[in-house]
């Protein structure tokens, strides 16, 4: 298998931490999605990372089917609760973390943009959800060790990946001070081997 990846992809690094998890071997491929002559088109034409490329050359995308497919076929270490009710709670985190995450990274590439051309009502627009989305993180989370409470999930892979990157791309905003049940979370999550191993290059 191989996964098309950026490493500062918030949305790659949650399957890199599954994989790890997991125990599944895997190779990578850094590609570039944000130049015109992108080669991630040949595997997602959507053009977004990340993808998964099976042996067989077929392809899986986005992240939450990828990490869907990899719980399944692999018993080891189970991300993604059986039953209704909890898989859908855990589902639920992780859309929260990855819309952090994708409101994160609409800013980041806006401000990319000649200052003319940005949207300061579209950047105003992704702040509330970061600032909304990361509130009902911490609302959930409240003081339990876990999103789901004792069992570590794939919610708790996607919240860390979430932070990781506003730390990232946003340092200057101390959801630590704000949130210091989130701060806690994050250190638990840094003593993971498969989180601290992912994290982004700065
Ligand atoms: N919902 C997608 C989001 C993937 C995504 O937005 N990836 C970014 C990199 S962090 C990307 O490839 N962007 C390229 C683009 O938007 O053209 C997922 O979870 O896989």
């Amino acid at each position: 298998m191989k996964l098309i990846l950026t490493l500062t992809s918030p949305f790659a690094r949650k399957v890199r931490i599954v994989m790890s998890e997991k125990k599944i071997e895997y190779d990578t491929q850094e590609e570039n999605p944000w130049i015109p002559d992108t080669r991630v088109t040949e595997f997602n034409p959507l053009g977004k990372v990340p993808v998964l490329v099976l042996d067989d050359g077929g392809t899986v995308f986005d992240s939450p089917v990828i990490v869907e497919y990899l719980d399944m076929v692999s018993p080891v270490h189970r991300l993604i609760p059986e039953s209704v009710r909890q898989r859908i709670q855990v589902r639920r985190g992780e859309a929260l973390a990855d819309g952090v995450s994708e409101a994160a990274a609409a800013i980041f590439l806006e401000n990319r943009r000649p200052e003319a051309q940005r949207s300061p009502e579209w950047i105003v627009l992704q702040r509330r959800a970061i600032d909304l989305g990361m509130k009902a993180i911490a609302d959930d989370l409240g003081e339990k060790k876990w999103y789901m409470g004792d069992t570590y999930s794939l919610a708790d892979i996607a919240i860390g990946c979430a932070l990781g990157y506003m730390d990232l791309r946003f340092p200057e905003i101390d959801w630590r001070t704000t949130y210091p049940n989130l701060a806690k979370f994050e250190e638990r999550m840094e003593q993971r081997p498969a989180y601290k191993e992912t994290m982004p290059p700065r």
